[in-house]
C-alpha cells in the first residue's frame, strides 16, 4: 500500500534513470565519456573537470529561478541559492584577491559583452588584440558584436620575435585614444605584462579589462602575473586552467560594481544558471588548493617540455617556445597546414585545434598551425615521461610519408599511454 502511494507521487517517466528514459541520448554521452578516455586531449582551452563540479553541475539547483541578486530576487524561495551564490562570490574574491566579483555570466563571451555594455556608448572605441595574432572574437572581431556595435582598433605581435610589442601598442593607443583597452589572448604562449598595459590605459585616459580566460588557472596559482590589482576589470570563464563548469566571471573595482551587474541582469541576461553557479562555487574551492596550484605547476612543466621536444624535432613554435600552458606551432616549414595537422592528429587519437598564426597566408578554415596546450592531460596525470611521448607520436605523425601501418602503430601508442590514466573511472 505504501509503496503504492509513493509511486503514485510521479510519473514513472519522470523517475526513469537517462539510460532508461533516452537510451538514444544516454548511448550518444557515454560515446563522448568513450572519446574522451580514449584521446589525448591537447585542446589549450579544454580541461577535465573534477566529479565535484560535475555534481554540483547535475543538481536540482537547474530548477530554481533567481532573476537579481542574493537579498534581492524576483521569485521566492530563494534562500538557499542566495546562499550559494554568496559563497561563490565570497570563495572567488578570496582567490583572486577581487573587490567586486559577478558570478552570473554564462561565458566568457557574455562576460566580456557585459563589461562593454557598462563601460561604453555604442561607436565608442576599442584597442584590443588582432584575433588572427592570438585575440579573440569578442575582443572586436567584424563578425562579433564586438566589431559591430563598437569602433575598433586593433594590436598584433612584432613579425620578428612573435611576442607582444608594448611600445607599438602604446603608440596604438596614443594614436587611436580608445576609451577601453583589453588585454588577454586565446593563442598567446608568453607572459603578458598588465603593469605595463595599466600604464599605457592611465596614460591615455582609458579603462583597462583584461581577458584572464585562459590563464586563469595559473594567475589563482601565482604562476603567472596578476591581472587584478592593476585592471578596472577582469573577466576569465571557468572552464580552461581553472578547471571548472563551462562559464564566465567578471571581477572589478567596486566602484563599477553596480553597473557592472545591472548590465548582466537585467542588461544582457535573465535567470542565472544557479547549478552552475554552483559548480563555479566548487571549482574556486578547489583552485585554493596545494594541489591545485600544484597541477598548474605541473601544466607550465608539461608545456615547457613539450615545447623543447618539438622544436628538437623540427618544429617552428611562434616566439620561440612557450611560458605558459599553451604553444603555437607554425608549420610553414614543415609543410603541412592547420586543418591536415589537426586531421592526421586525430586519427592517431590526439585532440588540437588548428590555429592561425601571426601574419598567416592562409584562411582560418585551413591556418598554418596548430594550437597545442597541456591543462587536461596535466589534470589527467602526464608529467614530463607522458610529454616526452606526446612530442614523439605528434612528430611521427606529422612526418613525411606516414603509411596506414604507421598510424596504426601511433594510435596503439596513444592507447597505452593512457590506460595508466583512466579518467573517471566511477562514471
Ligand atoms: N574558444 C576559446 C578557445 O579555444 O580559446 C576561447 O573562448
Amino acid at each position: 500500500m505504501a509503496r503504492l502511494r509513493v509511486e503514485a507521487k510521479t510519473q514513472p517517466e519522470f523517475r526513469a534513470r537517462l539510460k532508461d528514459a533516452d537510451p538514444e541520448l544516454a548511448g550518444l554521452l557515454k560515446k563522448e565519456l568513450a572519446r574522451q578516455r580514449g584521446t589525448i586531449e591537447l585542446i589549450a582551452s579544454e580541461n577535465f573537470t573534477s566529479r565535484a563540479v560535475l555534481e554540483a553541475a547535475a543538481s536540482v539547483l537547474t530548477n530554481k529561478y533567481a532573476e537579481g541578486y542574493p537579498g534581492a530576487r524576483y521569485y521566492g524561495g530563494c534562500e538557499v541559492v542566495d546562499e550559494v551564490e554568496t559563497l561563490a562570490i565570497g570563495r572567488c574574491k578570496q582567490l583572486f584577491g577581487a573587490e567586486h566579483v559577478n558570478v552570473q555570466p554564462h561565458s566568457g563571451s557574455t562576460a566580456n559583452q557585459a563589461v562593454y555594455f557598462a563601460e561604453l556608448a555604442m561607436g565608442d572605441a576599442i584597442l584590443a588584440m588582432k584575433l588572427d595574432h592570438g585575440g579573440h572574437l569578442t575582443h572586436g572581431l567584424k563578425v562579433n558584436f564586438s566589431g559591430r556595435f563598437y569602433h575598433v582598433h586593433s594590436y598584433g605581435l612584432d613579425r620578428e620575435s612573435g611576442r607582444l610589442d608594448y611600445d607599438r601598442i602604446e603608440e596604438i593607443a596614443r594614436e587611436r585614444q580608445p576609451q577601453l583597452i583589453i588585454a588577454g589572448a586565446s593563442a598567446y604562449p608568453r607572459r603578458i605584462d598588465f603593469d605595463r598595459f595599466a600604464g599605457i590605459a592611465r596614460s591615455v585616459g582609458a579603462r583597462l579589462m583584461v581577458d584572464m580566460a585562459h590563464i586563469a588557472g595559473l594567475v589563482a596559482a601565482g604562476l603567472h602575473p596578476d591581472p587584478v590589482a592593476v585592471s578596472d576589470y577582469v573577466t576569465t570563464t571557468t572552464h580552461k586552467t581553472l578547471a571548472g563548469p563551462r562559464s564566465g566571471v567578471i571581477i572589478c573595482r567596486q566602484k563599477y560594481a553596480r553597473n557592472i551587474d545591472k548590465a548582466i541582469f537585467p542588461g544582457l541576461q535573465g535567470g542565472p544558471l544557479m547549478h552552475i553557479i554552483a559548480a563555479k562555487a566548487a571549482c574556486f574551492k578547489l583552485a585554493a588548493t596545494a594541489e591545485f596550484r600544484q597541477r598548474q605547476k605541473q601544466t607550465v612543466a608539461n608545456a615547457a617540455m613539450l615545447a623543447g621536444r618539438l622544436q628538437e624535432g623540427g618544429i617552428q613554435l611562434v616566439s620561440g617556445g612557450t611560458d605558459n600552458h599553451l604553444m603555437l606551432a607554425d608549420l610553414t616549414d614543415i609543410g603541412i597546414t592547420g586543418i591536415e595537422a589537426e586531421n592526421r592528429l586525430e586519427e592517431v587519437g590526439i585532440t588540437v585545434n588548428k590555429n592561425p598564426v601571426p601574419f598567416d597566408p592562409l584562411p582560418p578554415t585551413v591556418t598554418s598551425g596548430i594550437r597545442i596546450g597541456t591543462p587536461a592531460v596535466t589534470t589527467r596525470g602526464f608529467r614530463e615521461a607522458e610529454m616526452e611521448e606526446v612530442a614523439a607520436i605528434i612528430l611521427a605523425a606529422l612526418g613525411r610519408r606516414v603509411t596506414a601501418a604507421d598510424k596504426k602503430r601511433l594510435r596503439r601508442r596513444v592507447t597505452e599511454l593512457l590506460a595508466a590514466f583512466p579518467l573517471y573511472p566511477n562514471l
